[in-house]
């Protein structure tokens, strides 16, 4: 059956602390990711946001990359709109801190299909079982976003995940 190239795509909203990982993350799946980086006027943080795309299973993957800062939180609600799933990225050497573990809790109670990486495993003290007993009950990755180890295996786990059974065709 010809199946209409919509029905491929899949939309994935990266959620995570400003310095988690986020862009490490989506440009070691996509090389060819983009990235804006905005400067505020009075402030040296910036806002950032990134777009990426991976074919898996034969669909696209679109993953969009949300600002981490509390204060974008509308940029966030927006970017989220008919998301088909979400990741949230946790640097694993600092831990869970309260607006990702608060962001885990919302994604749960709306339903929204979610993992967890748990980034910088490559680095001394990360403790990706920390991050897991932290969330409780959440699917954790340990991951490295900068050499990559573990990072296209855990995205096809969760892909696999949200796919009906007879598109899970590598
Ligand atoms: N050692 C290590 N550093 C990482 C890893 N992922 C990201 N970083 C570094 O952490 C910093 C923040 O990463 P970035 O992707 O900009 O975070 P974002 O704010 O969540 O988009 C950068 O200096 C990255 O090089 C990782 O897996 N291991
Ligand atoms: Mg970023």
């Amino acid at each position: 059956m010809y199946v209409q190239m919509e029905d491929r795509r899949l939309k994935i909203v990266v959620f995570g602390t400003h310095g988690a990982g986020k862009s490490t993350f989506i440009r070691c799946l996509d090389p060819q990711s983009r990235h804006i980086e905005a400067l505020e006027d009075d402030s040296p943080t910036t806002i950032s946001m990134d777009f990426g795309r991976v074919v898996l299973f034969r669909r696209v993957i679109y993953l969009f990359g949300t600002p981490g800062q509390e204060r974008f939180e509308f940029v966030r609600t927006i970017l989220s709109r008919g998301m088909d799933g979400a990741i949230v990225v946790v640097d694993s050497t600092a831990g869970v801190d309260e607006n990702t573990y608060n962001l885990c809790v919302w994604l749960k109670g709306q339903g929204i299909p979610y993992t967890v990486m748990a980034n910088k495993c490559d680095c001394e003290g990360a403790d990706p079982q920390g991050v897991a007993a932290e969330l409780d009950g959440a699917t954790v990755h340990p991951v490295s976003a900068r050499d990559g180890t573990n990072v296209l295996p855990a995205l096809e786990t969760f892909v696999r995940g949200l796919l009906p059974a007879e598109a899970r065709i590598p």
